[in-house]
């Protein structure tokens, strides 16, 4: 607690309305003053947050990462001021009212929607609909995952989401629940704000879903309360964690609640209320204080919440101080991968070195899979449905099920978004490190979640298989051709095409390292010889050669009359293609292996540069050109997809889309000659 909340006294016993009535004034006023912002929603559920803060949630503002804390999820991230509203009140340090009166202005905690990291207290990102509700499914089941390994007495808390009309429309939000019903995540209590009010007006525009009839066929707990009847939401609450399965409680609400002529109206979803409205709220709920003003007494309530959260949090130390899981528990949640990974990787890939092992990356992935899993069990896998084609189970993995959180394999259904935001949750709630398969293509099913991955900065690493026409027979609606560029553009995603079995070793090994980035590993389908035994000076070193995004894997012996850069399963190609031009054409080629374009534009620019070389450039990859150019220059070519592929054996594709060695080698006699 911050020491403006210690000098405060209780003057008058302060009632929940009034406690919620300071979220309303602070939300409205808020809002006024940054002319933007949502008002409806935050006044609309101030009743509910005030019953669920005062009365249940267990979070300590003073130790905002308390492993055991409850988790609170805003997944109608629009109304953010409901957020900082209630952080301001529970004293959080860093949100004064200074914060609040800068409400989404440059530079401020209170950013438009809630975002983590950019506040304490904010445990995940929203405002894209339907992520927080989807990420908490994550957050729950790691909840119950964790309590599994190290025991109720040290693991037990719930997550609490308020979701609107417009999460639950969200196609996410059908896979999520459905997840979060098959899997009894009993700890996990979802709030609706049913206002029946949506931006466009009343969503009987649009709906004419029974919520509640959805979420028990989900198999969840359902209840539906007047969302201003304290005294029933309390009950609710209390009915919700006594349930063996996951609980939504349907909260009739009217949007805007106080505001007497605007309350109820799409018109108070996303603007401010106006000055003569805003007067009238203030007549009409009895807040006889000047904006931004929270009287002492009120303030010493909600402080007093704060208060109890800091005396569950001290309990919780000293349980965990005598317990022999402290360390265990400790180093889990802090995400430290032991030593022991590494140098299993690195047994791996001098292992495979020696071997020269031919395998698909996706089969090296497992393989590497296999040395990782044996020698921590941090990591925590799935697939969306696809199991044994993205080859990410491991040997000893015991499956999740429901009322059987110990396992570490999570079965996560043909539900590949919310897969992705499950594994944000996963990540975020901390102890584990989440990793799970789909086909590259679905790529576009997981996006929404996959960058609020990236934008969030969590080790969430993806394992896409099938990553071009390679997949061969099943034809271009699996065959992915935009989706490499999709996700080189987005920021702060690391981007892994391994060619071999050696790279893909050491592009988990960086996946693993990478504790504030998400990663995806791009995997073949198809077979692909060991490159780097081949083709370098010296075959294994310890040193990770795609640590640095890119690397020249075949260097001529004469001066580069051309630079040939590939990635995956085309490096192969272009090993093939330099070697032709040097026997046939006696022109010096360089095979450049480029792993991960991110990582290289990291380098320094003498790296870069040496690498790229001053001779011509001639990018092969079985995709899309777009972002190519950026690495071969104005005076590149460029051998790759112009369209979608088609259905084939995968050696009769390479042929009909002329990505092979002679066409390689016809790009560069063009280019040069
Ligand atoms: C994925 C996504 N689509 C669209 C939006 C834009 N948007 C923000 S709020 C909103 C309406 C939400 O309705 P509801 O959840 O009922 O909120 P309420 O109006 O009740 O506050 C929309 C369409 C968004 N934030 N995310
Ligand atoms: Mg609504």
């Amino acid at each position: 607690m911050n020491s403006q909340a210690a000098a405060l006294k209780p003057v008058a016993a302060v009632s929940e309305r009034d406690m919620a009535n300071a979220i309303r004034a602070l939300a409205m006023d808020s809002v006024q003053k940054a002319n933007s912002g949502h008002p409806g929603m935050p006044m609309g559920m101030a009743d509910v947050a005030t019953v669920l803060f005062s009365r249940f949630i267990n979070i300590d503002p003073s130790a905002p990462n308390w492993p055991d804390r409850d988790r609170f999820v805003l997944s109608a991230g629009h109304g953010s001021m409901l957020q900082y509203a209630l952080h301001f009140l529970l004293g959080y340090d860093d949100m004064r009212i200074e914060e609040l009166q800068r409400f989404r202005q440059l530079g401020s905690r209170t950013a438009g929607h809630p975002e983590y990291g950019h506040a304490l207290g904010i445990e995940t990102t929203t405002g894209p609909l339907g992520q927080g509700i989807s990420t908490a499914v994550g957050m729950a089941l790691a909840e119950r995952m964790l309590a599994a390994r190290h025991g109720a007495d040290l693991v037990d808390h719930f997550t609490y989401v308020i979701a609107g009309d417009g999460c639950l429309q969200e196609g996410i939000s059908h896979e999520a629940i459905d997840l979060a019903g098959h899997l009894k995540l009993s700890r996990l209590i979802v709030f609706w704000d049913d206002n029946a009010i949506s931006i466009d007006g009343p969503t009987s525009l649009s709906t004419s879903m029974d919520q509640p009839a959805r979420f028990k066929a989900a198999g969840w707990h359902v209840q539906s309360v007047d969302g201003h009847d304290m005294e029933a939401v309390a009950a609710a609450i209390e009915a919700a964690q006594q349930s063996d399965r996951p609980s939504l409680i349907a909260c009739r609400t009217m949007i805007g609640k106080g505001a007497p002529n605007l309350g109820g109206s799409e018109k108070t979803h996303g603007a401010p209320l106006g000055d003569a409205e805003i007067a009238a709220t203030r007549e009409n709920i009895g807040w006889a204080y000047a904006p931004f003003e929270v009287p002492d007494d009120i303030l010493f309530a909600w402080r007093e919440i704060a208060e109890r959260g800091q005396a569950a949090r001290h309990a919780w130390e000293q349980r965990l101080a005598a317990s022999p899981q402290r360390q265990a528990l400790e180093s889990a949640v802090a995400g430290n991968l032991p030593d022991t990974v590494f140098e299993a990787l690195g047994a791996f890939r001098k292992e495979h070195v020696e071997k020269a092992t031919k395998v698909a990356t996706r089969k090296a992935s497992e393989m590497a899979l296999g040395a990782i899993n044996a020698a921590t069990d941090l990591t925590v896998g799935g697939s969306a449905d696809l199991t044994h084609s993205n080859l990410t189970i491991t040997k000893g993995m015991d499956r999740i099920a429901p009322d059987d959180y110990a396992g570490r394999y999570i079965h996560y259904g043909i539900r590949e978004h919310g897969m992705a935001a499950a594994m944000n949750g996963i990540a975020l709630h901390g102890g584990f490190v989440p990793y799970g398969g789909t086909f590259l293509c679905f790529a576009d099913y997981a996006r929404g979640a996959m960058r609020l991955s990236a934008l969030m900065g969590q080790r969430v690493i993806y394992v896409m298989t099938h990553d071009s026409i390679g997949l061969g027979e099943d034809g271009p609606t699996h065959q992915p051709v935009e989706h490499l560029a999709m996700l080189r553009a987005t920021p702060n995603l690391n981007v892994f095409r391994p060619a071999d079995i050696i790279e893909t070793a050491e592009c988990w090994e960086l996946a693993l390292k990478s504790k504030n980035r998400p990663s995806v590993l791009v995997l073949s389908r198809q077979n692909l010889p060991m490159l780097r035994q081949a083709h370098s000076e010296e075959a294994h070193s310890d040193e990770n050669r795609s640590s640095q995004g890119a690397y020249i894997l075949r260097e001529p012996a004469e001066h580069r009359a051309v630079t040939l850069i590939a990635t995956g399963s085309e490096v192969e190609i272009a090993v093939a293609a330099a070697e032709r031009l040097e026997t046939e054409h006696r022109i010096a080629a360089a095979v450049v292996s480029m792993p991960c374009w991110e990582l290289f534009e990291e380098q320094d620019a003498d790296y870069r540069k040496a690498v790229l070389g001053s001779a011509p450039r001639i990018a092969i990859e079985a995709a899309a050109r777009l972002g190519w150019d950026r690495w071969i220059g104005d005076t590149g070519a460029f051998v790759g997809m112009a369209g979608f592929g088609a259905s084939a054996p995968a050696p009769d594709l390479y042929r009909h889309f002329d990505i092979t060695p002679e066409a390689v080698a016809a790009a560069t006699l063009k280019l040069i000659i």
